[in-house]
């Protein structure tokens, strides 16, 4: 059989009546050109002299690494020239990115975490992009930061790609989620995990662990019952995985089960919580929802939170539906 490569798979989907509009299949595409990109430059870290740190802070007061600026200069090169956008917002950038007068314009809007995870880059771990895409509201020509505040239930599509043993691009655009794999004799992206579904129970969960004093009272309950294992209220063993690199658990989750969760804790008791709503957590519950999962911050789902601002952080908890509406209903207790 035929292998079904990431264009052929859109342009396919594009020709189902009204599902794909031929604007977005392209803008996916560029995604998924400079997704490449950057994956050719992790894979050849020291010898390209890629790793370590960029010696600069982004806005959320984090130290750049030196991909994390690379992969941001990805993408912005890759989408700014196509047509599609009306602007695109990036976790490494406090105010969003024009579209330079020389280039159309579109209707839609890109953000990005462009290298997620990056505090593994270095010691050779799985890091990630992920990705959201809106609509620019209309009659809005000249986008700023509240163009994109828009609930996730906006996203028109969202994906990761993973850079693992394999680069693997994951995505939905609201009917299903899909998974192609690198191939990287023949430089393109191969359907190889259609339509992924999240199984609803799991026996695996992930979070910092060490972070457990700092935890609210409902995490602490739910986090407390699971390492009870057999003999606890929960009558089974848990077994646990903490990569810190959100893509690689989403990946791990969406592939074999699982709840992840990065919750609010004490030592930042100002912020809802670490992950940032519109590049982690909007484009990840969109992804997770799409497979048959749940995304929630403990009180609501993730994606009608409005935004009130284009950095905010968000409590994430998300996951095997079992789970992941257990540890919420611990929170409404
Ligand atoms: P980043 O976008 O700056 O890389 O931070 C997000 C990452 C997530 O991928 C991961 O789940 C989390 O931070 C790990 O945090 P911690 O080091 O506190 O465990
Ligand atoms: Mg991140």
């Amino acid at each position: 059989m035929s292998r079904i490569t990431l264009s052929r798979f859109l342009i396919e989907q594009q020709r189902k009546a009204g599902s794909l509009p031929p604007e977005l299949r392209l803008l996916i595409e560029t995604v998924g050109r400079a997704c490449k990109a950057i994956s050719f430059s992790v894979n050849k870290g020291a010898l390209a002299g890629v790793l370590g740190d960029a010696g600069s802070g982004n806005v959320q007061g984090e130290a750049q690494k030196k991909l994390d600026v690379i992969a941001n200069d990805f993408l912005l090169d890759a989408n700014e020239w196509g047509g599609s956008l009306a602007a695109m917002a990036s976790e490494e950038m406090e105010l969003p990115y024009h579209i330079p007068g020389e280039y159309p314009k579109g209707d839609y809007l890109l953000l990005f975490d462009p290298l997620d995870g990056s505090s593994n880059i270095d010691v050779n771990i799985s890091v990630g992009t992920i990705f959201s895409i809106l609509r620019c509201p209309s009659g809005v020509t000249q986008p700023d930061e509240s163009a994109f505040l828009q609930p996730g239930t906006q996203q028109v599509a969202a994906g990761y790609t993973v850079y693992g043993p394999q680069t693997m691009l994951v995505l939905t655009f609201g009917s299903g989620v899909h998974g192609f794999t690198l191939d990287r004799e023949h430089g393109s992206f191969v359907l190889t995990h259609p339509d992924m579904r999240v199984p609803e129970r799991t026996n695996e969960f992930a979070i910092n662990m060490s972070n457990m004093r700092h935890w609210d009272a409902p995490v602490q309950r739910y986090v407390n019952e699971l390492l009870a294992g057999e003999t606890g209220p929960r009558g089974r063993d848990f077994n646990m995985r903490w990569v810190a690199s959100m893509v690689a658990e989403v990946h791990r989750i969406i592939t074999r089960g699982g709840v992840f969760m990065y919750p609010h804790d004490a030592r930042t008791p100002q912020q809802p919580g670490k992950l940032r709503l519109m590049y982690e957590g909007n484009p990840m519950a969109f992804i997770i929802e799409q497979a048959g999962g749940v995304a929630s911050n403990g009180q609501q789902r993730i994606m009608e939170i409005v935004p009130q601002k284009l950095h905010e952080r968000v409590a994430v908890f998300l996951g095997s539906k079992e789970e992941v509406e257990r540890v919420t209903s611990y929170h409404q207790a």
